[in-house]
Formats: structure tokens, C-alpha cells, sequence
């Protein structure tokens, strides 16, 4: 009687579970509506859990995550060494006919040749937000935060590559660089900016954002779509694409590899990328979208908004995040001494 008990917990347990599809996904980077939109269409209930940064998701990811997600949301850089550490499962694109409405930009990237393990999700840029409120000027420049002659209080974005990038690029060199001296001298500046009276902590690029609004922070090292969404909400607030540049992302869709419901999972991403959902997404997250077939659904205001679609001059300086292989390793010591010092 017993054993059967158990057996009957078991299969209920493992029929429930393909019932669920379980997203982990950067905070405030979905609109509720299309998962309601989901979970009727497919008759599954989804679970969210969120995080902040890559190295969150990564860490979750090696602590026994890689059995318990369906979908997470990796960007660009981060995903070679998730390939390698075995953690993401090849995609069946078979099951994801909607691969085919992605920009061919997008399609088949650097990172993931052939899209064997990731689809595009959106993609962005980081930048500064700041309070109309507490400025003479509009700030258009790395120099608010990394100048010890500017004033008003900071917020950094815990975040490696987009707040190691912001400060390279103030210095003048590649977000990519594998120079040494280079990644050691922007090292520097940031222990400065952190251990400088104006500095008030590292946040996500949502946290960072909520403590602007807050009013905690006169500048704030943050992603372009969430300050946008912020700006459209709250009329001190605004975003500026730093005139020395600053850093890229490409956000992917991506299965991991001992994933419960890959079924599930394989359904979800082929719904994010129908042109209409991949478009209210955008719209709602304030994010560009990397679907083609999306673009005539989406809001025309900001397709002409260069801080989402940036073009031109403004595009020139930005650089995608990219895989640094071995020599990432020079920026994780870099950062662990900002960080502990
Ligand atoms: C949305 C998170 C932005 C994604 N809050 C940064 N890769």
C-alpha cells in the first residue's frame, strides 16, 4: 500500500510538472499579459523566477538550476561558456518554425553559430538614467560618474561587462579589449567611482533604475529599455546613450540542459517569436526586438527613438558584449578587486 502511495505521488507529481513551464528570466522583462496569453493558448501554467545579471543567472544555473528551469534568458556573451560548461541543450528547430521571422542580423550570431542553442529574445544597450530634476544639464557623457570633479550621487550597475565597459569606453578603449593594462586601468577608475562619496551603491540595472526614481541617485548605471519604460512613467527621469559609447546586448531564448519540460519550453520560444507577441513584448518592455517580421506592429515612436533603435553616430560607438575566452579571466580579477576593496 505504501509503495503505491508513493508510485500514485509520483506520477501525479511528474503529470503536474508537464503542466508547467518554468521561466527564469532578468527582472521586469516580460509582459504578464503574454504569459496569460501563453498559458491559455497551451493550457500550462508558467512559474517565473527572475535575476539580475548573467553571473546570477549562471550561478543559479550550477547550483542545481539546470533541472529546474525550462527557459532562461541568457545574453550574448555568457552563453560559449555555458555551452562548454554543458548546461544548455541543442534547440529542435523543428518545434520553432517561427525561427525563420528572425532579422537575419540576429539569426545565426557569433556566440552560437546556427542558433543550435539560443534564439534572439531583445536586445539593448546600457547607459545612464538620470533626474531632470536634480541637473543643470542633461549629462551626456561617462564623465558624471568616472570625473572626481562632477557632482551628484551614482548608482553603479552590478553587472561586469556593462559597468567595466561603461569605463573602458570613458577611457577610450574597446568594451572587448584583452589588453591587460587597459582592463587594469579601467579596474581602477571604477574602485575610485565606488569608493567616492557620490557613489551609493552597486544595484541591477532595475534596482539601479527603482533607486533613480526613488529619488536616492541623481545618475545610474542602467539598461536603455527599463529607464525608457521609467521615463514614460515618471516625468524626471530620462536615459542618455553616453557620447564615448557604451555596451550592447543581445538577449537569447535558451533550454537548459536537464530542463524539465523541454516540450514546454520549445512551445514557449516558438510563441515569443510570432511577429505580434514579439511585438508587444517590445512595446511593453521598451526593448528592441530582434524579430523581423515584428517590426510593423511595432510602436512607431520608437522605432525613430535612436535610444532603442540606435543609428548613425550614436550606433558607431556602441559595441556588442563578446565572449572573451580565457581572457575574461583578467575581468572577473579586475572586478573582484572593485568589488572586495
Ligand atoms: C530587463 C533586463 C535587461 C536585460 N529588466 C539586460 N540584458
Amino acid at each position: 500500500m505504501k509503495k503505491l502511495l508513493a508510485l500514485l505521488a509520483f506520477v501525479s507529481l511528474a503529470l503536474a510538472q508537464n503542466k508547467e513551464m518554468r521561466l527564469f528570466i532578468w527582472s521586469e522583462y516580460m509582459d504578464p499579459a503574454i504569459i496569460a496569453a501563453f498559458e491559455k493558448q497551451y493550457g500550462l501554467k508558467v512559474r517565473i523566477e527572475l535575476y539580475e545579471s548573467n553571473e546570477d543567472m549562471l550561478a543559479k544555473l550550477q547550483a542545481g538550476g539546470v533541472s529546474q528551469y525550462d527557459v532562461i534568458v541568457p545574453s550574448d556573451f555568457i552563453i560559449p561558456s555555458m555551452v562548454q560548461l554543458k548546461l544548455l541543450q541543442p534547440l529542435d528547430k523543428g518545434k520553432i518554425p517561427n525561427l525563420k521571422n528572425l532579422d537575419p542580423k540576429f539569426a545565426n550570431p557569433p556566440f552560437d553559430p546556427g542558433n543550435k542553442y539560443s534564439a534572439a529574445y531583445q536586445w539593448g544597450m546600457s547607459g545612464i538614467m538620470y533626474r531632470k530634476d536634480k541637473v543643470k544639464t542633461p549629462p551626456d557623457s561617462w564623465a558624471v560618474i568616472f570625473d572626481p570633479k562632477q557632482s551628484g550621487n551614482y548608482v553603479l550597475m552590478d553587472s561586469i561587462r556593462e559597468m567595466m565597459g561603461g569605463a573602458l569606453r570613458y577611457l577610450g578603449y574597446s568594451i572587448n579589449t584583452r589588453d591587460p593594462k587597459q582592463v587594469q586601468a579601467a579596474g581602477k577608475l571604477l574602485l575610485e567611482a565606488k569608493k567616492s562619496k557620490r557613489a551609493v551603491g552597486f544595484e541591477g540595472g532595475v534596482g539601479a533604475k527603482n533607486r533613480l526614481v526613488a529619488g536616492s541617485a541623481t545618475y545610474a548605471v542602467v539598461y536603455n529599455g527599463d529607464a525608457i519604460k521609467a521615463a514614460s512613467e515618471n516625468p524626471n527621469v530620462a536615459f542618455v546613450v553616453p557620447k564615448e559609447g557604451a555596451a550592447l546586448f543581445l538577449d537569447n531564448m535558451a533550454i537548459p540542459a536537464k530542463a524539465p519540460n523541454p516540450d514546454a519550453a520549445h512551445k514557449f520560444i516558438n510563441f515569443i517569436l510570432e511577429p505580434k507577441i514579439g511585438a508587444q513584448l517590445s512595446n511593453y518592455n521598451r526593448y528592441a526586438t530582434p524579430n523581423k517580421a515584428a517590426l510593423p506592429f511595432i510602436n512607431k515612436e520608437d522605432l525613430k527613438n535612436p535610444a532603442i533603435y540606435p543609428t548613425g553616430s550614436v550606433k558607431a560607438k556602441l559595441e556588442f558584449v563578446l565572449d572573451l575566452g580565457k581572457d575574461a579571466r583578467l575581468y572577473d580579477e579586475v572586478w573582484t578587486q572593485v568589488k572586495s576593496r
